[in-house]
């Protein structure tokens, strides 16, 4: 690790930080930090102007969003009890002034899919899951989530134990008031909760059981959350079984845009279900999420 700072310290004074990140590689010292925590931070990954771009575009695509064919769905309002599924096209201006999630950009925007499919990302990735990353779903926040812990295989569990990784991509600095990401280091350790399915998938009435289980086994451990206060460009890579939430929003003015995206691990699927965006980066073949 003391080396690849020494040489990124020499090279600094001649490549720009854009060339320098070329240089990052996924290490042993990654792995093992990822074993420990269920989490790595790669702090600056992705350049300003890259950030900037994709928050252009999604500008844009809320100004443009009244297209009758336009495909893009919207889980907006979620602030209010249950939020509203909607697509795009239908939501009004107020919906943007509230917690919302953008779902999927990277199935229409080429730059959406080349940053959440990035190579260098996806050598990190394929490192974590030990094969090809393959998308299964992606969301655009613009503001906090406030979404309760969780852990998302309640959601998505993978079809193989494990083979599931999360990036959560800041596209600007993420304050502690605007409700930033909050995860419980080592979480991912503790023996997964079962409901009564036998499974990991969540049924509702049983999450006071699984908060009961979960915190005790935290308390044990003397794990305690904590916020992650990103700058733009920074990347939070999250393990299947890590616990974390979002904060409660202090200041609704204050955005915080990130863009998460969940990856499963391509060879457990067969090859007609993906696309591929290159060598060893894929995404699941599907269309857009269903409105009811
Ligand atoms: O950004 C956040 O507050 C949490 C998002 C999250 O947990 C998810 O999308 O799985
Ligand atoms: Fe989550």
């Amino acid at each position: 690790m003391r080396i690849q700072h020494l040489i990124k310290k020499v090279i600094g004074n001649y490549f720009s930080s854009d060339e320098i990140q070329r240089f990052r590689q996924p290490g042993a010292a990654d792995l093992s930090f990822w074993q420990d925590n269920g989490f790595l931070i790669l702090k600056g990954f992705f350049p300003a102007d890259r950030c900037r771009q994709i928050n252009d575009l999604i500008d844009r695509a809320w100004q443009d969003r009244q297209r009758a064919d336009n495909p893009l769905v919207i889980d907006a309002f979620l602030d209010s009890p249950g939020g509203k599924r909607m697509h795009l096209r239908d939501a009004p201006d107020e919906a943007r002034k509230h917690p919302y999630k953008l779902n999927d950009l990277f199935l229409e925007l080429q730059p959406v899919r080349e940053m959440v499919l990035d190579p260098l990302l996806c050598d990190y990735l394929r490192a974590l899951l030990e094969g090809d990353p393959v998308i299964c779903n992606s969301l655009s926040f613009e503001y906090g989530s406030q979404q309760g812990d969780h852990l998302d295989t309640f959601y998505m569990p993978p079809p193989v134990t494990n083979r599931l990784v999360v990036t959560w991509i800041a596209l600007e600095p993420a304050r502690g008031d605007a409700g930033p990401l909050r995860y419980y280091p080592g979480s991912h350790k503790i023996t997964p909760y079962l409901f009564s399915h036998g499974r990991l998938h969540s049924i509702e009435a049983e999450m006071p059981s699984f908060y009961e289980y979960i915190y005790t086994e935290c308390g044990k451990r003397g794990i305690k959350p904590i916020t992650f206060l990103a700058e733009a460009g920074d990347v939070f890579i999250w393990h299947a079984q890590l616990l974390h939430g979002g904060e409660g929003i202090k200041n609704i003015a204050l955005t915080r845009r990130s863009l998460v995206t969940h990856y499963f691990r391509a060879q457990d699927f067969p090859a007609s279900a993906m696309k591929a965006a290159g060598t060893g980066r894929y995404y699941l073949d599907r269309g857009h999420q269903p409105v009811p």
